[in-house]
């Protein structure tokens, strides 16, 4: 049976590629899922495999690597796929020495782990779209020159060439497949579309509310930072197989997964918002701008802009190319970007309400 090591079990990525290994494919294996201590660890993403017979929890951080030199050594893995991170870019400014040594020397902590006590364990690291920062050309490849805008693209990137250094130095099947946005419903409530998609909910559920009794000063608006960016989204459920993919190679090789199509964050609130039947509308410009919809001739603002939420310096467009993963190793996404909005939507009206 194949051991599997999966930091970032508590986090979306994780917990779909542990969902994936244990319950939608046949693969034989253990999987060995890392999680930090905390005080009040939330388990809501691991509920549908944390009692499968060959699911374990193992404690671990990537700051710590006497934990992770126990984890690889008294495991003896197969496989460890890295998706422990600090992923957030917008507290990459605030916090960019945490998130250089976790994003980067942790990933250095585990290929040295590999390195010492099982050199034939597979590794995969996972890289960014925010590597490429402001981006040269669309749709971006794999050859794309590293320009990060963020301390989390630079520490991405640095990520990137120790991966190479220990493929070539070390002979480690490591790779550092290039991820592009990527949501779902287990995603964290900071990142732009699962902000959105809870505050439509939230939103819908006020506006009934006000419908059947009148009374309209609970309807708070959500408060949304640059709506002009663009990204390439796609599910991370599509994802997690292609990175299994990756990881099934003759020989390592570097991938991009993404969809291909690129939308800005208004078209995510456009979509978002007329999936939950809301139909309303854009006015006024700028920091000034706001959507919202006339109830009996009163307007309501269900969206503000708020300074807050834009950064030092922003990623304006990422389009990528995942043609290569396509042709060579089969990969296919099944989830559009249609499909990706309703799916957050109607999980958060439904299980996943505010
Ligand atoms: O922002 C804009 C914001 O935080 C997307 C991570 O998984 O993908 C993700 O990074 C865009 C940016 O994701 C708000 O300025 C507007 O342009 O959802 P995000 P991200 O920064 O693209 C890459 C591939 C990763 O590797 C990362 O780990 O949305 N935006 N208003 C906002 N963003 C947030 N978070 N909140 C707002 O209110």
């Amino acid at each position: 049976m194949k051991k599997v090591v999966i930091t970032g079990i508590l986090g979306q990525d994780g917990a779909n590629m542990a969902e994936y290994l244990l319950l939608h494919c046949d693969i034989n294996c253990k999987v060995y899922g890392m999680m930090r201590r905390s005080a009040n660890p939330n388990f809501v993403n691991t509920k549908k495999f944390e009692r499968h017979p060959n699911f374990e929890f193992v404690y671990g951080d990537l700051s710590d690597e006497v934990s992770i030199d126990k984890i690889v050594k008294d495991i003896q893995p197969d496989y460890f796929i890295n998706f422990a991170a600090n992923s957030f870019v917008g507290c990459s400014w605030d916090m960019p020495l945490q998130v250089m040594g976790i994003n980067a020397i942790g990933v250095l902590r585990c290929l040295e782990s590999i390195r010492k006590f099982k050199q034939d364990c597979r590794f995969y690291s996972a890289g960014s779209s925010e590597e490429w920062g402001d981006v040269d050309y669309s749709p971006q490849d794999i050859e794309h020159k590293i320009k990060p805008r963020s301390p989390y693209g630079a520490s991405k990137a640095a990520a990137r060439h120790l991966v190479k250094v220990y493929r070539e130095s070390h002979g480690l099947y490591a790779v550092h497949g290039i991820l592009f946005n990527h949501e779902g419903t287990k995603r964290g409530e900071e990142f732009v579309t699962r902000k959105i998609t809870k505050n439509v909910a939230r939103l819908k559920r006020s506006l009934n509310a006000y419908l059947e009794s009148g009374y309209q000063s609970s309807i708070l608006p959500m408060e949304l930072g640059n709506l002009d960016a663009k990204r390439d989204w796609s599910d991370s459920e599509d994802f997690v197989e292609g990175v299994w993919l990756m990881m099934n190679q003759d020989s390592p090789k570097d991938y991009i997964l993404s969809s291909g199509e690129t939308h800005s964050i208004r078209e995510f609130v456009e979509k978002a918002f007329s999936f939950a039947e809301i139909n309303g509308e854009w006015r006024g410009e700028g920091l000034d701008e706001e959507f919202g919809i006339y109830i009996k001739s009163n307007w309501i603002t269900l969206l503000k802009i708020n300074k807050e939420f834009f950064r030092p310096a922003e990623v304006d467009l990422l389009l990528g190319d995942s043609t290569p993963i396509r042709q060579e190793l089969g990969w296919e996404p099944k989830v559009s970007f249609d499909k990706l909005v309703q799916k957050m939507v109607d999980y958060d009206l439904n299980e996943g309400g505010v």
